[in-house]
């Protein structure tokens, strides 16, 4: 606390200061790749995780997340990266990464981890390191929480003795076409000599870095990305249910509406929006705008709208078993995919929970379907395991598609199931019904 060393300012030159070693805080489904693809771009990496029992496990080489195969962990393990739980190291590095969740908690925004994250990093910091945040978070939310963390427990001087910047992650899980390497990274620095700095991190390992002019401008840039899939998605979501009813395929009319080549992104319905990052960051955003006295109405509806969709769907379940004269209550009921999205292995805020426990609650039987996910206790306990679509599909009554991933034969499984209830419009039968 205070001044525990003497406040040098940065050199002049501080913003030609070489970059030669990074590290990375948080090592999760971004911290993780980023490691990887800076030692890939010739930087030293530290990676850093408060969970002593990751940072052992990636040290032997064994990769959480499946983005980051064991083996080109193991590569980047044989150049020289290193994992630890020991926060002293992260004093050893020119710039320090940090990437830690930013989850929602009783729908307010969760910055605790942001700040344990900034209170260790400040505990470390020392004269001429750069510091950048990478976690998606509200504007604000670099110069007003962590800047102040880092400057008050270190006794060091943002901008004079240390950099800092914010450069939002755009990690798109299981997207082999766009990666950390080919994704433009967006960064925005305190001043020039944090930005330019920031820029010289970053363009060791992006092909492409964009300076935006403010940090809360940057801040902003990534919760657009996400509002704006959120919104559209929950477009699409609320006119599935109305095109079932006027008996409109919204699939043909989305796929008729791609061809044009200008002004429309096909989006599609779905069984609701999973994963950590879609259902979760607009609502940072409605959170800050909230504080200005009003709601940001398109946020709060399209929640409303996403959320809704698991409730939908098991209302869809029982209109087609009720059209084959079976009740919900005893009927089988196999979840094809339980993961939140196709060819991820995170079930986390995935819609089949709460449609597993709806179905539960209505007395249905369910199992599941799903070669990337091992285990799946939506809460009601742990849910039997299919492996094999054929022996899935015979024993079920009703079969819904929520995660279709791509090692998964469901032409197999349609041909082995009564009744298929297709919620991502990947696949067309006589048994099949899409949402
Ligand atoms: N979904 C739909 N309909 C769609 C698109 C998605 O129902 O048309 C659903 C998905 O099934 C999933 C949820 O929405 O349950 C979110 O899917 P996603 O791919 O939009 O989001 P994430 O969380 O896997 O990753 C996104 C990234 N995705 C894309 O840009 C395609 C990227 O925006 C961010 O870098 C990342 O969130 C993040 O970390 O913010």
């Amino acid at each position: 606390m205070g001044d525990k060393q003497v406040s040098k300012d940065l050199p002049g030159n501080a913003s030609a200061q070489p970059i030669s070693d990074l590290a990375i805080v948080g090592l999760g489904y971004v911290g993780l790749p980023l490691a990887v693809s800076a030692v890939q771009a010739g930087l030293r990496v530290l990676g850093y995780d408060i969970d002593t029992q990751r940072t052992a496990s990636l040290a032997r080489g064994q990769s959480h997340i499946r983005d980051v195969p064991d083996k080109a962990l193991q590569e980047a393990l044989d150049h020289g990266l290193q994992f630890s739980s020991d926060p002293d190291l992260l004093q050893s590095t020119d710039a320090i990464a940090i990437a830690v969740p930013t989850p929602l908690n009783a729908g307010q925004p969760d910055l605790s981890s942001v700040i344990s994250a900034g209170e260790t990093v400040a505990d470390i910091l020392r004269a001429g390191q750069l510091v950048v945040l990478e976690s998606t978070t509200y504007p604000g939310t670099t110069e007003e929480v962590l800047l102040p963390i880092l400057e008050t427990r270190s006794g060091l001087y943002a901008g004079r003795n240390f950099s800092l910047a914010y450069s939002p992650e755009r990690v798109d899980p299981a997207n082999a076409s766009w990666t950390i390497r080919n994704t433009p990274k967006l960064v925005a620095g305190l001043d020039a000599a944090s930005t330019h700095r920031a820029r010289i991190l970053y363009s060791h390992i992006c092909e492409e870095v964009v300076t935006v002019s403010g940090i809360r401008e940057a801040e902003m840039a990534k919760l657009l990305e996400n509002t704006y899939r959120h919104v559209n998605i929950a477009l699409m979501n609320e006119m599935s249910v109305f095109c079932n009813e006027m008996e409109i395929d919204l699939w043909e009319a989305i796929s008729a509406a791609a061809t044009k080549p200008f002004g429309f992104e096909p989006f599609y319905p779905g069984p609701g929006v999973g994963g950590h990052c879609i259902p979760i960051d607009p609502s940072f955003l409605s959170y800050r705008v909230r504080q200005l006295g009003y709601p940001f109405r398109f946020v709060e509806l399209a929640t409303e709208i996403n959320d809704r969709m698991p409730s939908y769907v098991v209302q869809r379940l029982g209109r087609s078993l009720n059209n084959a004269s079976l009740p919900v209550r005893g009927s089988k009921v196999l979840l094809v995919g339980v993961a939140y999205k196709a060819d991820v292995n995170d079930d986390r805020e995935s819609p089949a929970i709460p449609i597993a426990v709806k179905l539960a609650q209505l007395g249905a039987e369910i199992a599941f379907l799903d070669p990337l996910v091992e285990s799946f206790n939506p809460g009601s306990g742990k849910v039997t395991r299919f492996t094999d679509p054929g022996a899935a599909g015979m024993w079920c009554d009703i079969a819904v598609i929520l995660a279709p991933h791509s090692v998964v034969d469901l032409d197999l499984l349609v041909s082995a199931a009564p009744l298929v209830l297709d919620t991502r419009g990947v696949i067309k039968g006589d048994s099949v019904e899409r949402l």
